[in-house]
């Protein structure tokens, strides 16, 4: 894990919902331990090591910690056709940076208000009453695009839109956002503003 790793929050979260038993290690993804690229020669956050098995891919680790927990968590839905319908949102989110970039440029095509109006009107998550793996995979960007608009990381007169057509998209942030799992693993907004101004400073050096 690294705290301040968007992906790795996903698990953070899913590990926290779950409850189940876990020891976390923290990652300097800047200066990255050899016992972890020995393991893991891509060095990528997340993974998680279960029995003798190492796991990567954050989307595919929570699926996995929500399947280990079916019996006292309700993240991974039931119901098959709810199932599908988050994993799908997922995929259409693919990358959430991209679909929040979108949004906040006002180049939002497709329109992803419309698309949590018509999984569930009345919310607040994205199924609607029961937050799920889709709230879990989202929750970590909309989280720090909502800081760095606040601490004015994103230079520029950007914001989210608000007013018709975008209030299901915000009761949804706010919902995800204030979700005790979600606040409780969220890295200090100063954390994530040292960590994007040392990215930020390394990129405009290269
Ligand atoms: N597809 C992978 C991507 C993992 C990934 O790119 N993690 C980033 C942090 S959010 C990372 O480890 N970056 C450091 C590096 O690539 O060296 C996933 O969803 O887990």
């Amino acid at each position: 894990m690294a705290a301040i790793a968007t992906l790795a929050h996903r698990v953070r979260i899913a590990l926290a919902e779950t409850n189940l038993a876990n020891e976390q290690s923290e990652i300097d993804l800047q200066n990255k331990p050899s016992w972890y690229t020995d393991i893991y020669p891509l060095g990528k956050v997340p993974t998680i090591k279960y029995g003798d098995t190492l796991l990567a891919e954050s989307s595919i680790i929570v699926e996995f910690i929500a399947e280990l927990a079916q019996e006292t968590s309700n993240i991974l839905p039931k119901d098959l056709v709810q199932r599908a319908q988050a994993r799908i949102f997922i995929v259409f989110f693919g990358k959430f940076s991209g679909l929040l970039w979108a949004l906040v440029k006002n180049q939002d095509d497709e329109k992803v208000n419309d698309q949590l109006v018509k999984q569930s009107p009345t919310g607040p998550y994205f199924l609607g009453e029961a937050f799920s793996i889709t709230d879990i995979a989202a929750a970590p960007f909309v989280a720090r695009l909502n800081i760095s608009l606040e601490v004015g990381i994103i230079r520029g007169n950007i914001k989210i839109p608000t007013g018709e057509g975008y209030e299901r998209y915000h009761q949804w942030a706010k919902s995800i956002t204030s979700r005790k799992s979600v606040k409780e693993t969220l890295p200090m907004a100063t954390e994530l503003v040292t960590a994007y101004n040392r990215i930020r400073n390394q990129s405009s050096q290269e």
